[in-house]
């Protein structure tokens, strides 16, 4: 269905308030975010309605059970993406009961039918939500919150099996399979990842997972695939088994989007982590068996104003090469962890302020610095993991969306690590090297532009003279099934443009083409297009000398597929 754009929000928005009379505390203050930004944002969560504990309260509007149900599975399907769960306020506005019964049923109703310029979607004016929808959700946001329930060590333990226990698992690898260059690929609304052997581009298997699921990681000596889906279920499969299988399975909440292993000397497949969206909270698993041995809650303080927020949500963990040590993200209070893991018992944990709204990040190409993106204060954040403290805050503009970037050598300033961003076609370049090049270290050296915003993924690979950048949520069909390709040593000539949508032969759909990833050889690229559950998706490789379509992956498996994790790349933080 279709959605206003930023500009007629804007102008819509701008009616609201003359008609209403008042300023919207509701809405945001900065410039209107591309579109991209809140389609990307306001996925539904993961977390079941029919789970939660609700109060419809005598000081709210009139309401049936029947209705605040339905407007709770509403809230969580459309709202809770950026409100947050309990409506404190994450990327979208606060919408607690103080500030809307004072704004009251008329101005919520205007409010969720028209937009707004900060980037609230027109539910009314698009067509998605009909009348009688608005009107009972500006009723329900009247009433408190319904409140999920918590998810500690009982929980996790009823939901925890292992299928195969370690005394049955093989001592090496029992199948012919070249691992290192296996890929394991998200099949989101199928709930699956599909292993696809690197050599052959054929599936070697499908196997379940959580509900749309969402990453991969390895565990340090590749032998274990990690899959966590947005349910916050967390699957354990052992590439050494004659046929790679799934080993344990765990519950760590009810929803969640990372999971990482342990990969410091010594630590090797010892343990892993997985952050939680709900509750929010990480735990620390074994790493053979996802038996849960400590779970932690991230409620607290936020970074810059000290006040409390009851949905700190888990974003991106990184294990660090530098200490025994993860490195967690903590997105509304804008805290980065240091989890040490060397007595998890007594588990002691170190906090770096840096901003808030921490999303996704990586490596610089030296495994020292975790570079981080704050998106909605649009900044990166740079943590020294060798000397465990914050080494800069970088501003950036509108959104940055790294993954977890990509890093090559700059012909002027060394060693940079590139993100793109959301709101705007800035592909931005930082210094991260504070040794041979001290003057550029942690500064943005260079900005290139790209085809426009939208973008999520970045990549290139140590022997690849490329830089790709996709944009598979900008507007225009033209740009969102392609990618730009940069010759990292003629950066000033600009990009060319891969047709990765149309090499696909796939002739229909919307087929965002998302996030590059490179075979272990660093010789070819591969780019998901991404159609809708009903419809054909592929995987197209490129040749990366020749920049040429060397070959499709097409099978009638192949649903819905975006995130692709090169074992070798993986266990390696190499990008
Ligand atoms: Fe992701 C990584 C959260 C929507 C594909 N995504 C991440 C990470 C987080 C995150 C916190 C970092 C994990 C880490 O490194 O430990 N993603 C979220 C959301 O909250 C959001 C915005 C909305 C939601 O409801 O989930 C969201 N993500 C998406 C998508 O719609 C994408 C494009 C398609 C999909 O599969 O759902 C998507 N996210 C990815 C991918 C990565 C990722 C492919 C890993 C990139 C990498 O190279 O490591």
């Amino acid at each position: 269905m279709k959605r206003s754009t930023p500009f007629t929000r804007t102008i819509l928005a701008g009616v609201v308030t003359a008609v209403l009379g008042c300023g919207s505390a509701l809405a945001g203050d900065g410039a209107p975010p591309d579109k991209a930004t809140t389609d990307y944002e306001s996925a539904a969560t993961a977390v079941d309605p029919a789970l939660t504990k609700d109060l419809i309260s005598s000081d709210g509007p009139p309401m049936t059970k029947a209705e605040f149900a339905k407007g709770k599975k509403i809230f969580f399907e459309r709202c809770a993406g950026c409100h947050g769960v309990l409506r404190k306020g994450a990327t979208g506005k606060p919408l607690t009961t103080d500030i809307t019964r004072q704004r009251g049923t008329e101005y919520l109703k205007a409010f969720i039918t028209y937009g707004s310029p900060a980037g609230m979607p027109n539910w009314g004016t698009s067509g998605e939500l009909s009348e009688a929808d608005i009107d009972l959700m500006a009723r329900f946001l009247q009433h408190e919150p319904p409140q999920p329930p918590e998810w500690g060590m009982k929980a996790m333990k009823d939901s925890w099996k292992v299928y195969v226990p370690v005394k049955d698992r093989p001592k090496k690898q029992m199948n012919k399979l070249n691992l290192n260059n296996l890929f394991s690929v998200t099949l989101r609304d199928a709930g699956q990842i599909a292993l696809i052997d690197g050599d052959s581009h054929k599936i070697v298997k499908v196997i379940d997972t959580g509900y749309a699921v969402h990453i991969s990681r390895l565990s340090s000596s590749g032998r274990y695939l990690f899959v966590i889906g947005r349910d916050a279920q967390v699957d354990l499969i052992d590439l050494w088994m004659k046929e790679p299988t799934k080993v344990a399975t765990i519950k760590v909440g009810l929803e969640a989007r990372s999971v990482e292993t342990s990969k410091y000397k010594g630590y090797e497949d010892k343990y892993a982590i997985a952050g939680s969206y709900w509750p929010p909270q990480y735990t620390i698993m074994d790493g053979d068996t996802l038996e849960p041995i400590k779970i932690v809650s991230t409620r607290g303080m936020t970074v810059d104003t000290q006040e409390y927020h009851p949905e700190p949500r888990v974003a991106a963990i990184v294990a660090s090469h530098q200490h025994p040590e993860f490195i967690v993200n903590v997105k509304e209070t804008g805290k980065i962890l240091l989890v040490n893991y060397e007595d998890v018992e007594n588990l002691s944990v170190t906090t770096i302020p840096a901003a808030r709204f921490l999303h996704d990040g990586g490596w610089d190409s030296t495994h020292r610095y975790f570079l981080t993106a704050a998106n909605k204060s649009n900044k990166i954040a740079v943590v020294d993991s060798k000397d465990r403290e914050l080494e800069a805050l970088i501003d950036v503009t509108e959104i940055p969306h790294p993954g977890r970037g990509a890093n090559f050598v700059h012909p002027k300033y060394g060693p940079v690590w590139a993100t793109s961003a959301l709101g705007n076609d800035h592909i931005t370049l930082i210094g991260t090297d504070p040794e041979k090049h001290k003057q550029y270290a942690w500064k943005v050296v260079e900005v290139l532009k790209g085809q426009g915003g939208g973008s999520l993924f970045v990549k290139t690979h140590p022997k690849s003279n490329h830089l790709y950048v996709d944009t598979p949520l900008n507007p225009d069909k033209k740009i969102s099934q392609s990618v730009a390709v940069f010759d990292i040593k003629n950066l000033d000539k600009g990009y060319k443009v891969l047709p990765i949508g149309k090499w696909s032969g796939l002739g229909k759909g919307v087929m965002r083409v998302v996030q590059p990833e490179f075979n272990k050889k660093g010789d070819e690229v591969w780019f998901s297009v991404w159609n809708g559950k009903e419809e054909k998706s592929a995987i197209v490789v490129v040749d990366d000398k020749t920049l040429k379509l060397k070959t499709v992956i097409k099978d009638d498996r192949m649903v819905t597929p975006t995130g692709k994790f090169n074992v070798y790349n993986t266990v390696h933080d190499i990008y």
